[in-house]
């Protein structure tokens, strides 16, 4: 008997002890780590922070916002066959707005507003991104660059953005819809619960096909093809350049549709500058490869 009271006495103990949820916490004493990163040791970070640079293109700041995001597991109650997303899946705003973002985790677990496809000379990678470990707060700032654009804007944890964590960010108009984001536009691919078995056929999602210009690259076999004369006045090197031209023209125009002269200007600047440091790398190799010398002498290991 006084064995089973002890037994029942600390199955009672055992039940009533209560699991210490992590407390909500404001990350909001985060060291400065330059260049717009932010961070603490408890799980808040924000990187690609910017509150006083304005983009090229943009002649002052047009409007100043803020709102506040909620990412967690509730939130995707009202979208069947996701696990996670934020409280909103879409947001619109001027161009060159100065936008603070309040982020707020509910879950126990970590998760991250990360925006992609930013100008990379004035975002790192071209990322603004939010992040919280467990229950909390963080708040981050940028300004948005001008041009009508749609942004992708996820949460990075493993197949956190599959299982539905996933937003746009619409500047100016908008340049296109986003797939898969809940509630806004089509999955990829959708769920299906009619219990039919896996079909690689009929299942297999649409293929992406890069579209082809096809008059230059026509012309770019034609090119490989007929023997280079010296006599024609359009030699097989100039029908090359050309088709060449011809192919990347629209890839240019799609890539600098919506920019002003400024971020144009700017994001060539950036690319040559790739180019040329790319090609120092490669000739201290080419010399590394000739002499066995480093170039530049590297610090001894002592
Ligand atoms: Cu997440």
């Amino acid at each position: 008997m006084v064995k089973f009271v002890s037994l029942a006495t600390l199955v009672c103990a055992l039940s009533v002890t209560p699991v210490f949820a992590k407390e909500f916490q404001d990350h909001d004493q985060m060291m400065n780590h330059g260049d717009g990163h932010l961070m603490d040791m408890d799980g808040g970070m924000v990187m690609g922070q910017n509150t006083d640079t304005l983009p090229g293109g943009c002649e002052k700041i047009a409007a100043t916002k803020e709102i506040t995001v909620h990412a967690g597991h509730k939130y995707s109650e009202k979208f069947p066959g996701t696990m996670f997303a934020f409280d909103q899946q879409e947001y619109q705003f001027e161009p060159c707005t100065k936008l603070t973002v309040h982020f707020i985790n509910d879950d126990e677990i970590r998760h991250q507003w990360m925006m992609h496809g930013l100008p990379k000379y004035l975002y790192p990678k071209g990322m603004f991104h939010l992040e919280v470990s467990g229950p909390g707060k963080v708040t981050g700032t940028l300004i948005l660059p001008p041009g009508d654009k749609t942004y992708l804007v996820h949460c990075d944890i493993a197949q956190h953005m599959e299982k539905g964590m996933k937003a746009q960010l619409k500047v100016g108009k908008g340049s296109e819809d986003l797939p898969s984001i809940p509630g806004v536009t089509a999955a990829v691919f959708p769920d299906d619960y009619s219990g039919r078995p896996y079909d690689p056929k009929l299942d297999a999602p649409a293929p992406y096909t890069i579209p082809v210009v096809a008059p230059a690259a026509a012309a770019a076999k034609a090119a490989a093809v007929a023997p280079a004369s010296n006599e024609s006045i359009v030699s097989g090197v100039t029908v090359v350049g050309l088709a060449i031209g011809l192919i990347v023209a629209p890839l240019l125009a799609r890539r600098f549709k919506d920019m002003s002269a400024g971020e144009i200007v700017a994001t060539v600047l950036e690319q040559v500058a790739q180019v040329v440091g790319y090609v120092i790398q490669l000739v201290a190799k080419l010399i590394k490869m000739v002499t066995g010398k480093n170039v530049i002498a590297l610090p001894e290991n002592k």
